[in-house]
Formats: C-alpha cells, structure tokens, sequence
C-alpha cells in the first residue's frame, strides 16, 4: 500500500449540527493525517460543478440545494489506501445501510443528508483535491 490523498466534506447537515467535531476526531482515528482544511459555503454554480457528474440524476437539484444551505469544512487528507480507507471509515451512502460505528451510521439522517462525502477514485480525489485547495496549500 501506498500513501494517498484524498478529499472530504463535513457536509451542511453535520456542521449544522455540531458533528463536525466528531467526525474529524473519527477521521484523524482512523490515521489520516489533515493536510489542509477550511470552512467554505458552496455558491450554486459550485455545487452544481463539484456534482456534474450528477447532473442527470434525479435528486441532482436536491443535492445541490442541500450542499448550499450552510458552511462546510473541505479537507485534503493523507493516508495509506486513503480512498479506499475514508470511503470505509464514511460507511455506505445510504445510512440505513452503512456498518456500525461508521460516520455515516453514527451523524447521517438519509441517503442525501448523509454528512460527509469522500472521494471514490484517484482520478475524482484529484480533480476534487484541485477544486478547493492550490497546490501550495497541500505541501
Ligand atoms: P457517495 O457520496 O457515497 O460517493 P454518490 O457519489 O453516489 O455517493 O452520491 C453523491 C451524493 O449524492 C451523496 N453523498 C448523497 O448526498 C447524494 N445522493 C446519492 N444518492 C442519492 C439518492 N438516491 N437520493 C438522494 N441523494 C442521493
């Protein structure tokens, strides 16, 4: 295994609600190390950019109201396996469906509040690392 980076989001729903905390405490737990981190509020363009690929599904106008109602905190994580091992760490998309002691099991209330995003390959953790951090900031 190597060292990786991934991105994250404490989405609006957990800052909201105080979780943010928690989950960082659950992240950092779980061995990553936080390489940058910020709080941001989404403008609709950027949420409808960050979620592109999206842009056909259903709930795509949903997520992005939801993703811009608050702050969130944008994180550039490193860790052995990092993508592999948040998206473990996070639990399934859906709540409901996500294992015991997971972030998602423990802070989300549906498939769509569900509190923290991570990055689901090399290829999107790069492009999403670049969407919010310069390269300066992730030395
Ligand atoms: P993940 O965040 O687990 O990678 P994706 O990439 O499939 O899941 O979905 C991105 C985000 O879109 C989710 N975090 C969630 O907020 C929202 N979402 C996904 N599926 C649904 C759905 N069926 N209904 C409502 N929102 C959804």
């Amino acid at each position: 295994m190597s060292v990786e980076r991934t991105f994250s989001i404490i989405k609006p729903d957990a800052v909201a609600a105080g979780h943010a905390g928690e989950i960082l405490a659950a992240i950092e737990a779980a061995g990553f190390k936080v390489l940058a981190a910020r709080m941001a509020r989404l403008s609709e363009a950027q949420a409808r950019g960050f979620y592109a690929v999206h842009a056909e599904k259903p709930f795509y106008a949903g997520l992005v109201k939801f993703m811009t109602e608050g702050p969130i905190i944008v994180m550039a994580l490193e860790r052995d396996n990092a993508i592999a091992g948040l998206r473990e760490v996070m639990g399934a998309t859906n709540p409901e469906k996500a294992a015991e002691g997971t972030i998602r099991k423990r802070f989300a209330t549906s498939i769509e509040r569900n509190c923290i995003h991570g990055s689901d390959a090399p290829e999107t953790a790069a492009v999403e690392l670049g969407f919010f951090f310069g390269a300066a900031e992730l030395l």
